[in-house]
């Protein structure tokens, strides 16, 4: 198995909660490493571009609107099979369908509140990586 990197994100239900500490902990115990971090509010206009994926989904303006309500954490993360290895620590995107002992089974409210975000592939790693950080601040 490869080494990869991943980017994942803290949404802003999980910051008013102040538990980016815990979802990093989980994180760290499933064997990710932070190799970058920092803390963003985005604006309307930066998450419709981080979310242009679903722009023709029923649910992309709640989404826009859900995302820059508040602060977010965004995070590289770097590890044995990164990628699948995030999604498998993260749950189902529907807290009702997460496994026990999953980031969204502890921490989600809802499909549309469900506390963390994580790339799906490798392609959508790279863009989603280079979309919020440039090489030097991430630090392997
Ligand atoms: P994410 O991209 O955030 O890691 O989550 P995901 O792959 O599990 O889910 P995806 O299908 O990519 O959807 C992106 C985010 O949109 C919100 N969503 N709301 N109201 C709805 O039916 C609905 N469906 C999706 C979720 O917050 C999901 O994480
Ligand atoms: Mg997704």
């Amino acid at each position: 198995m490869a080494v990869e990197r991943t980017f994942s994100m803290i949404k802003p239900d999980a910051t008013r909660r102040n538990v980016t500490g815990a979802i990093t902990a989980m994180l760290e115990e499933a064997g990710l490493t932070v190799v970058a971090s920092r803390r963003v509010w985005m604006s309307r206009r930066e998450a419709e571009g981080f979310y242009a994926v679903h722009k023709e989904r029923p649910f992309f303006g709640e989404l826009v609107e859900s995302m820059s309500s508040g602060p977010t954490v965004v995070q590289v993360l770097q590890g044995e099979n990164a990628i699948a290895r995030n999604r498998e620590i993260m749950g189902a995107t529907n807290p009702a369908d997460a496994a026990e002992g999953t980031i969204r089974k502890a921490f989600a409210l809802s499909i549309g509140e469900n506390s963390v975000h994580g790339s799906d592939a490798p392609e959508t790693a790279a863009q989603e990586i280079a979309y919020w950080f440039s090489e030097t601040e991430i630090v392997g």
